[in-house]
């Protein structure tokens, strides 16, 4: 008796599939009040008061935070959309990305 083999079509796929992920980092400046901080952070990055203030305290330290990872485009959307609240403000406070 024969007996045909029948191969999947579709192959499970794994890590490939995924998105690479890129981080938003919060750098620290000497003139942006730490209340307008945690502001943008509660209002950009649903963040509460107390990861708010905390990523804040970590900035203002070390010199920078990274608050989250995102795909690309949301990740550049919310850096910049950060970065302009403090622009609007006339204050320097500044969001970048970068790639995990
Ligand atoms: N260093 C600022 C100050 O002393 C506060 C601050 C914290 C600004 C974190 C930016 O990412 C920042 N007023």
């Amino acid at each position: 008796m024969s007996q045909t083999v029948v191969t999947p079509k579709t192959k499970t796929r794994g890590k490939a599939q995924r998105p690479p992920l890129w981080k938003v980092i919060l750098l620290n400046d000497d003139y942006t009040p730490r209340e307008f901080v945690v502001l943008v952070l509660k209002a950009v990055f649903r963040m509460n008061e107390s990861q708010a203030y905390r990523v804040m305290m970590t900035a203002h330290q070390k010199g920078a935070c990274m608050i989250a990872v995102f795909t690309r485009d949301v990740a550049e959307t919310k850096a910049k959309e950060a970065t302009e609240l403090g622009k609007s403000k006339g204050y320097p406070l500044y969001f970048t990305t970068e790639k995990e």
